[in-house]
C-alpha cells in the first residue's frame, strides 16, 4: 500500500503586486515567466506542449522512454527522487519502475494541483512512498523532515532550466547540488542550439495557442491587480536572440498607451515592449560547463536522432579528491 504525506513549506506571501509594479518601472518592462501560470495559463501550457511546433516536450519523453532502463543503470540504487516542480507527474512515471526509490518527494507551488497528480500516482505505484511538498522551489530549496536518507537523485525535466538566466540558473543548480549532496544525483532535460526557423515556429505556433499563454498575463494582472490592460493594444512576439542563445517573448505595444495598475501608471511607446520570457538553449558542452560551476560533473548524456533536445545526467563529486570520470553520449535511439 503506497503512502502519501502532504509537507507545506510555502509561505502565503504574494508577492505579485510587488514584482508586477517593480517590472513594469523599468525599461525594458518586464515582468517575471512564473506568473504566467494561473489555472488558464497552465492549461495552455498543457496545450503548447501538444502542439506540432513544440518538440521539446514530446522529443523528451521519446528520450526518457527509450533511454530509462540506462538511466536506472547509470544512476544505480537510489533511495530519495526529488522532483523540484513535479507539477503534473507524467514524465517520473517513465523512470520509476527502473529506479525503483524508496520514496519520491514532488516540490510544486500549487497546492491543488500536486494533491491531485501525488494520489493518481499512489494508485499507479502503490509500493512508493511520496512526501507531496508544497514549495516555491525557485525560492527554496528544502526537503520536508521525515524522507528516508541515503542516495539522492533530483529529476528536472521540461527544459524549465533555460528559463533562468545562466547566473540563476547556476545558483539553482547549487541549490540542487546542496540538496543531493556529495553523490548526489541531476537528471535534468535541456533543449538544443538548432536552426533558428525550428525555434521560432516553436515559440509562435499557427494556431496562436503560445501567443495567447504570453497575452493571458496581462488577463491576469487585469484581473488580480485591477489593471487595465487593452489586450487588443498588445501582440505576441518570439524571436531567437542569437548573442545570448535564447528565444525571447515579448508583448508588443501596438500604439502609445497608459496602463494603471494597483494604482500606479506606466506610459508605453507604440513599439516598446514587455519583456516577459526568456528560454536558453545550449549546446550539450556548454550546458556541462554551466553546471560544472555549480558543482556538477557530467556522468552521461542521452540526445534524440535529430539532436532537438538533450537529457543530462549530471552527479555531484563523493568527496573533493573524486576525479570527474569521463562523461558517457548517447544518442536516442541507442545504437
Ligand atoms: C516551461 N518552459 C520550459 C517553456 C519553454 O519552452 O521555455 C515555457 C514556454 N514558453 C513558451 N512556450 C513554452
Amino acid at each position: 500500500m503506497s503512502s502519501i504525506h502532504f509537507h507545506d513549506l510555502h509561505s502565503q506571501i504574494d508577492r505579485f503586486a510587488e514584482d508586477v509594479i517593480a517590472g513594469l518601472s523599468q525599461r525594458p518592462a518586464t515582468l517575471a515567466p512564473k506568473y504566467f501560470y494561473d489555472e488558464r495559463g497552465s492549461a495552455l501550457f498543457e496545450a503548447i506542449t501538444e502542439l506540432p511546433e513544440y518538440y521539446p516536450t514530446r522529443t523528451e519523453i521519446g528520450i526518457l522512454r527509450d533511454n530509462a532502463a540506462d538511466i536506472a543503470r547509470e544512476v544505480g540504487s537510489t533511495s530519495l527522487l526529488v522532483e523540484p516542480g513535479g507539477g503534473s507527474l507524467a514524465k517520473v512515471r517513465i523512470l520509476l519502475e527502473g529506479l525503483r526509490p524508496l520514496a519520491y518527494v514532488p516540490m510544486d507551488i500549487s497546492r491543488d494541483h500536486l494533491r491531485l497528480s501525488a494520489a493518481a500516482l499512489a494508485e499507479d505505484f502503490p509500493w512508493l512512498e511520496i512526501h507531496a511538498t508544497c514549495t516555491d522551489y525557485s525560492r527554496l530549496m528544502q526537503l520536508p523532515a521525515s524522507t528516508p536518507t541515503g542516495t539522492t537523485l533530483a529529476f528536472f525535466p521540461g527544459s524549465s532550466i533555460g528559463n533562468f538566466d545562466p547566473p540563476e540558473a547556476v545558483r539553482f543548480l547549487r541549490a540542487i547540488a546542496e540538496l543531493v549532496g556529495p553523490g548526489g544525483y541531476l537528471l535534468i532535460g535541456v533543449d538544443l542550439k538548432k536552426e533558428s526557423a525550428i525555434l521560432e515556429a516553436a515559440y509562435d505556433d499557427a494556431a496562436g495557442v503560445t501567443a495567447a499563454f504570453n497575452l493571458n498575463l496581462l488577463t491576469r494582472i487585469n484581473r488580480e491587480l485591477e489593471a487595465n490592460f487593452n489586450l487588443p493594444q498588445w501582440r505576441h512576439r518570439a524571436f531567437y536572440n542569437p548573442g545570448p542563445g535564447r528565444i525571447e517573448m515579448h508583448l508588443l505595444s501596438l500604439r502609445p498607451q497608459q496602463v494603471v495598475v494597483e494604482g500606479h501608471p506606466f506610459h508605453f511607446k507604440e513599439g516598446e515592449t514587455i519583456h516577459t520570457e526568456n528560454s536558453y538553449k545550449y549546446s550539450g558542452e556548454e550546458f556541462a560547463t554551466l553546471a560544472g560551476k555549480a558543482g556538477f560533473h557530467g556522468q552521461a548524456l542521452w540526445s534524440d536522432p535529430a539532436k532537438l533536445f538533450s537529457v543530462h545526467l549530471l552527479r555531484v563529486a563523493s568527496t573533493s579528491a573524486d576525479a570527474p570520470p569521463g562523461q558517457v553520449t548517447r544518442s536516442y535511439p541507442p545504437s
